[in-house]
């Protein structure tokens, strides 16, 4: 829930004054694997949300396994935005199916790190999505959703399973707004750091 003050008559609250820098970050992941929450979880502004009930043309296509209450998923994007000290971040949840690559192309833009979400029972279904990031070179960071009855494995067990092994990985709960932060701050360090050795570079 959005927990600033000050919104105006659309629902929207101002950046506060001590902003001064956007940034635009991406919130991938796969199928159900908890960018809508986190979104909601850390916005300041009413989350957009572009959720859509799932039907029996989905079965066998999105699984369920691990997320049986899931009733509904994202069709196009997720958007909210939350200020930490002088950055505002404008969060972009990105479709996490197949389905849904020709979105990339235009929400990827101007994109200067992205969450990677992942859910440890059904780690397998990240590689997609790390192809596709891959493909715009995004800085990033591999955010573990823990659900419940997720198996315990040593960071660098899971760098080895992605065949990540510089990778900066974290844990996370979605629904849990300090944990959220902490993960986006994370993300934000790591992407500047890949700034300044970029601009190092001759
Ligand atoms: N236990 C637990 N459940 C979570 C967590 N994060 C999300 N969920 C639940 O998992 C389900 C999927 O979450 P969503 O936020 O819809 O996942 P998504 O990645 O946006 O899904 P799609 O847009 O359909 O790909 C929901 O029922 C959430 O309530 C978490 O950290 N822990
Ligand atoms: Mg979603």
């Amino acid at each position: 829930m959005p927990d600033s003050v000050g919104y105006d008559s659309a629902g929207v609250s101002p950046v506060s004054d001590a902003v001064t820098e956007p940034a635009k970050i991406l919130v991938v992941g796969p199928f159900g694997v908890g960018k809508t929450t986190l979104i909601g979880t850390v916005s300041e502004i009413e989350p957009l949300r572009t959720e859509e009930p799932m039907t029996v043309a989905s079965v066998g296509v999105d699984s369920l396994d691990g997320v049986e209450g899931k009733t509904t998923t994202t069709v196009a994007l997720d958007f909210g935005r939350i200020s930490l000290d002088t950055i505002a971040l404008y969060l972009f949840g990105m479709p996490g199916q197949q389905r849904f690559w020709s979105l990339w192309e235009g929400l990827e833009k101007g994109a200067v790190g992205a969450l990677v979400l992942v859910d440890l029972r059904r780690l397998d279904a990240a590689f997609a999505v790390l192809d596709q990031l891959g493909t715009g070179r995004i800085p990033f960071v591999v955010a573990i959703n823990d659900f419940p009855g997720t198996p315990r494995y040593a960071d660098d067990e899971v760098r080895q399973a992605l065949a990540l092994p510089e990778a900066v990985v974290l844990h996370c709960d979605a629904r849990d707004k300090r944990s959220s932060v902490d993960a986006l701050i994370t993300l934000v360090s790591h992407a500047l750091t890949c700034l300044d050795s970029a601009e190092a570079r001759p």
